[in-house]
């Protein structure tokens, strides 16, 4: 089942807020990693929230919250609890390049995810010309953005699935790490 393992009845979850613009790849995201299948999506009203089990006892339950404007101003009602974010940027919309920067920047404002880790994903790279992760962390300044915590900007394709593994590889080990430095037991990434 392509990136997914079998469940693990006693592992602990991780909370993962999957954030990004309307049309940015989300769900079409999500759903390539749940099913490894294309999905005909359409626009999210509210949210979805899918439990993927990433194998090593990590599993991630990632909210889809909807980008649209109307949605983006309940984003902040889902970062209690969550232990990472994923960003994801549509790489060819350079029109809405600077809109998306500042509502990751007004995201990371939020005090339930203070140095919580970051990965961005730099989506939609299949396109021609679609902006390259290097070009995407300087256009989001996100050392600047993200001096307060860790982060990785992976570059990825919603559609194939290139890089989505190794985007959440980086999310859950700088989680885990996250989680060790505030002394957690981090008993949810123990193997069961
Ligand atoms: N070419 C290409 N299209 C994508 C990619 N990811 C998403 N899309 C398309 O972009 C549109 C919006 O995707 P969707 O997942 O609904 O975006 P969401 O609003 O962020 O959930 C859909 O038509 C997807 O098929 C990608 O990596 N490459
Ligand atoms: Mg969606």
């Amino acid at each position: 089942m392509g990136l997914l393992s079998s469940k693990s009845p006693k592992a602990k979850q991780a909370q993962i807020l999957l954030l990004g613009l309307d049309a940015a790849g989300k769900t079409t995201l999500l759903y390539k990693l749940k099913f490894a299948e294309d999905v005909v999506t359409i626009p999210t009203i509210g949210f979805n929230v899918e439990t993927l089990q990433l194998g090593r006892g990590v599993s991630l339950t990632v909210w889809d919250v909807g980008g649209q404007e109307t949605m983006r101003t309940a984003w902040g009602c889902y970062c209690e609890n969550a232990d990472g974010l994923l960003y994801v940027v549509d790489s060819t919309d350079r029109q809405r390049l600077e809109h998306s920067r500042r509502e990751l920047e007004h995201i990371l404002k939020n005090e339930h995810i203070k140095r919580v880790p970051v990965v961005l994903l730099a989506n939609k790279q299949d396109l021609p010309g679609a902006l390259s992760a290097r070009d995407i962390t300087r256009k989001f300044r996100v050392k600047n953005l993200c001096s307060d915590r860790s982060w990785f900007v992976q570059p990825c394709c919603a559609v194939t699935g290139d890089g989505l593994a190794e985007g959440f590889r980086q999310l859950t080990a700088s989680v885990k790490s996250h989680r060790k430095s505030r002394g957690d037991t981090c008993a949810f990434f123990k193997q069961n």
